[in-house]
Formats: C-alpha cells, sequence, structure tokens
C-alpha cells in the first residue's frame, strides 16, 4: 500500500504490505486513524467555534442553560459504543487468525541471542539471514538464549516476542518475492526493504540492540528448494576440521565440551581422540565408532566422571556433520597431521552425490575405527580429561562458570568499536 506523505526522510515507515495478512492489519489500522483523526478534528472545530460564539463579554448577563438532554446523552453514548466494539471485534478477529499458525505450515526454527538471529531449516541449514518460499504458509518456532527479544518484519506487519525459556510462534504468508539479494551487504547499512525485508529486533536488550537486524529472503515459488539444497551442500574443497568446529560453536557442543583440555559438563574434545578412557560399560577407544555413537545415542556409554546429560543428536547432524567433527576431534589429538586439508582429500563429502564413499578413517563400518592410529598411552593423556571424582567435575564447572559470564562482554566491547 502506498500513502502519501508516509515517507520521514529516507526512513520509509509504511513499508509496501508483502503478506496476505498484512491488508487486513492495514485496513483495520487506518480506519482507527481515520476515525480518530475525524473526531480530532470535529471536537477541535466545535471547540473553536464556541469560543468564538459564547466568550465572555462586558455587559454580558449570564442565562439559563439546559443542563442535562437524554437524546444527546444517548447519542453520543451508543454511537461510539458501536464504533468501538466494531473495531475491538475486527481487532480480535485478525489478532486470532494472526496468532494461529494454518497446519501444514513451513517450519523455520529461531535462535535470538544478543545480538543476532539464527534460523534453522529442517535438513539442518543454519542460516544468518530468514530465507522463505513465496505464497506458503511459514510458521517460525522462536526461542531465545538469554534476555528478551521481539522478532518484526514491518513488510509482514508480524511482531512477536521472543523470551527465554519458552518457545513463541508467528506466522505469514509471503506474497512478493524479494527481486535481488546479496548477503554480502550489512543489513544495518540498506535502507527500507532494499536487499530483502527488514527483519528487526524490537525489544531494547542491550547495547547492540539496534545493530540486531537480519533480512528476509523471500524465493520465487519453486526456487526455495534449490537454495535450500545449494545452503546444505558442503563445499567439496573446504576443509572437514573447519566445519566440525563451526559445528561445534553453532550447534551448542561447546556449552559443554571445551577444547582447551578443560572438562565442563563433558569431556573436553582436546586431545581425546585415540585415546582409551573408561565408561560404566568398560574401556573404551575414542574412535570413530564411539565417537558417532555418542553423539547419536550418548547414553550408550557414558564416560566415568560424567552424567549422561547429553542429548541426542539423531537426525539432527547428517553423517557429512558427524564426519566433520570427528575430524575436528581428531585435529585437536596427537593425530592432527593425518587429518585432510579438504573433503576431496578425504575422498569426498559423505552423502553428498560428487563424492561417492566415505572419508578414510569415517567410515563408521564396525572394525574400520581400529585402524585409526596406535592408543596413546595412559600417561600422555590430559589429566583434566577424566576427572577422578564427581566433585572434580562439578569444581571444574564452576571454574568454567566465569567463561559463560564473560562472553556478552566481548561481544559487547566488538559492538562499541562499531558504532
Ligand atoms: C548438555 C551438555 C552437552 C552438550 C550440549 C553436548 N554434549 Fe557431548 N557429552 C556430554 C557429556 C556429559 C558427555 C559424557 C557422558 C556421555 O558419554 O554421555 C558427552 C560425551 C560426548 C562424546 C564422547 C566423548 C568422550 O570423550 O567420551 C562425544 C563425541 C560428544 N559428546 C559429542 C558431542 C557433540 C558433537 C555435541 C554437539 C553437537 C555435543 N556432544 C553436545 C554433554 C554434552
Ligand atoms: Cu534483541
Amino acid at each position: 500500500m502506498q500513502i502519501p506523505l508516509a515517507s520521514f526522510g529516507t526512513f520509509d515507515q509504511f513499508r509496501d504490505a508483502a503478506s496476505t495478512g498484512a491488508a487486513a492489519i492495514d485496513t483495520l489500522y487506518f480506519w482507527i486513524l481515520g476515525i480518530c483523526a475525524f473526531f480530532f478534528f470535529l471536537i477541535v472545530a466545535v471547540l473553536v467555534a464556541f469560543i468564538a460564539r459564547y466568550y465572555a463579554r462586558p455587559g454580558h448577563v449570564e442565562q439559563h442553560t439546559p443542563h442535562h438532554d437524554n437524546r444527546l446523552e444517548a447519542l453520543w453514548s451508543i454511537i461510539p459504543s458501536f464504533i468501538v466494539v466494531a473495531l475491538f471485534w475486527y481487532g480480535v478477529l485478525f489478532y486470532l487468525d494472526l496468532r494461529t499458525p494454518p497446519e501444514n505450515a513451513y517450519e523455520i526454527q529461531v535462535v535470538a541471542k544478543k545480538w543476532n538471529w539464527s534460523f534453522m531449516y529442517p535438513n539442518g541449514v543454519v542460516d544468518p539471514n530468514l530465507h522463505v518460499p513465496a505464497d506458503r504458509d511459514v510458521r517460525l518456532v522462536m526461542s531465545s538464549d538469554d534476555v528478551l527479544h521481539s522478532l518484526y518484519v514491518p513488510a509482514f506487519r508480524v511482531k512477536m516476542d521472543v523470551v527465554p525459556g519458552r518457545y513463541s510462534e508467528l506466522w505469514f504468508n509471503a506474497t512478493t518475492p524479494t527481486e535481488s539479494f546479496d548477503p554480502a551487504i550489512d543489513p544495518s547499512t540498506t535502507g527500507a526493504d532494499e536487499n530483502g525485508y527488514d527483519l528487526f529486533c524490537t525489544e531494547y536488550c542491550g547495547q547492540g540492540h539496534s545493530a540486531m537486524i537480519a533480512k528476509v529472503v523471500v524465493h520465487k515459488s519453486g526456487t526455495f528448494e534449490t537454495w535450500l539444497a545449494e545452503a546444505a551442500r558442503i563445499d567439496p574443497t573446504s576443509s572437514p576440521a573447519e566445519l566440525g568446529e563451526k559445528i561445534w560453536k553453532q550447534r551448542g557442543c561447546s556449552q559443554c565440551h571445551s577444547v582447551d583440555g578443560k572438562a565442563s559438563t563433558g569431556p573436553t574434545w582436546q586431545g581425546t581422540y585415540g585415546t582409551e578412557q573408561k565408561t560404566d560399560k568398560g574401556t573404551v577407544k575414542v574412535d570413530e565408532n564411539y565417537i558417532r555413537e555418542s553423539i547419536l545415542n550418548p547414553m550408550a556409554q557414558i564416560r566415568d566422571g560424567f552424567k549422561g546429560v547429553m542429548p541426542s543428536y539423531q537426525g539432527q547432524l547428517k553423517d557429512a556433520e558427524i564426519a566433520a567433527v570427528i575430524y575436528y576431534m581428531k585435529k585437536l589429538s596427537a593425530e592432527a597431521d593425518s587429518v585432510p586439508a579438504t573433503w576431496e582429500d578425504a575422498g569426498g563429502v559423505p552423502g553428498q552425490e560428487e563424492g561417492e564413499g566415505s572419508a578414510e578413517g569415517v567410515d563408521t563400518s564396525p572394525g574400520d575405527g581400529l585402524d585409526a592410529g596406535e592408543p596413546i598411552p595412559a600417561e600422555e593423556q590430559t589429566p583434566a580429561d577424566k576427572p577422578d571424582s564427581e566433585e572434580a567435575a562439578a569444581e571444574k564447572m564452576d571454574v568454567e562458570e566465569p567463561k559463560t559470564g564473560e562472553q556478552p562482554e566481548t561481544d559487547d566491547a566488538e559492538t562499541a568499536t562499531e558504532s
């Protein structure tokens, strides 16, 4: 909807509506605005007329004025009641529609944290911008890693709080595909809805709040699937260990696993690969099979000194991603030299057409893991790797605690220099 006088300089207050629900919101909004404006001008006009007509003049004798008129009272009570009830009625209808996602909507997981957005797709792709198909109901399931945030897409006329400790949801059906999108352009430097629709955080969440901006890219029907498949593709010339590190950071492993030798909730990954460890089912060699099993079925064997609190990543990490974690753990161990530089060197990306056959050493068929290298003698193991008691583990956790607290501060500093 194009509204004259609606632009304040370069900032477009009223974005062109780009979702199916936007028209109803706009209609209601402009009815409320119109009715308010009508009564505002009517009341001010009457006020001015009465001042001109009835102001106190010298020699004027006060006359009797009527104090009450039932017909008038009824008129100005009943008419506004109808107006207000009608606005409320439409408001409730639109609100219910806005809050009730249609069945079979395409679901995207949203995680807000100081100060960025992550959008997670059913095939495991994680992107800092929201990509959606045009002409399809999309449902966002949103959660926050830290404080209260709020997701707002002006062009879609949707807004919803993102609250720590619970899920909130939002849905829309985007009608107008994005013409061009360049992920390299910083979303906070472009104006209204250029390079994708603006997506803002609208709950003041700290220093970097104003930079918590992302773009909504609406893909023409049929092209979204292509984008999604392309985004999931792993570049065969990229490094498997680097992908493993990215997974460790982005998929939450870092909350419980350190890579610097310190045990926290879970064992450290530094120097663990290739060692022998005690579990509740006996001694085990940390090899491909054990790592894969630990990720898919963490309860199968629980390392001594740790609790079985790790969630299963069954269905969440693809074969190639598990392989990447294995390469990353290997990179952090005495066998770092044997880690291939690229997927191509490793014989291709597991599960991806170009490279048939799984990577050397990552093949998880029984027995294969055993020839991955000599076990490291017990003396060479990192002591922090195997806390001897529950208390030791708890103590280590306490020491770790400030580390998590520090995180936002470093972010603070970064943002401070940016702005
Ligand atoms: C909530 C904390 C938590 C998170 C998050 C977590 N883990 Fe764990 N993990 C543990 C604990 C505790 C153990 C040890 C107990 C056990 O074996 O189940 C463990 C064990 C492991 C092991 C076995 C390693 C060893 O030395 O015994 C692997 C491999 C592993 N996790 C991988 C991962 C990956 C990959 C992720 C992220 C995708 C992850 N973990 C996320 C808590 C976690
Ligand atoms: Cu925020």
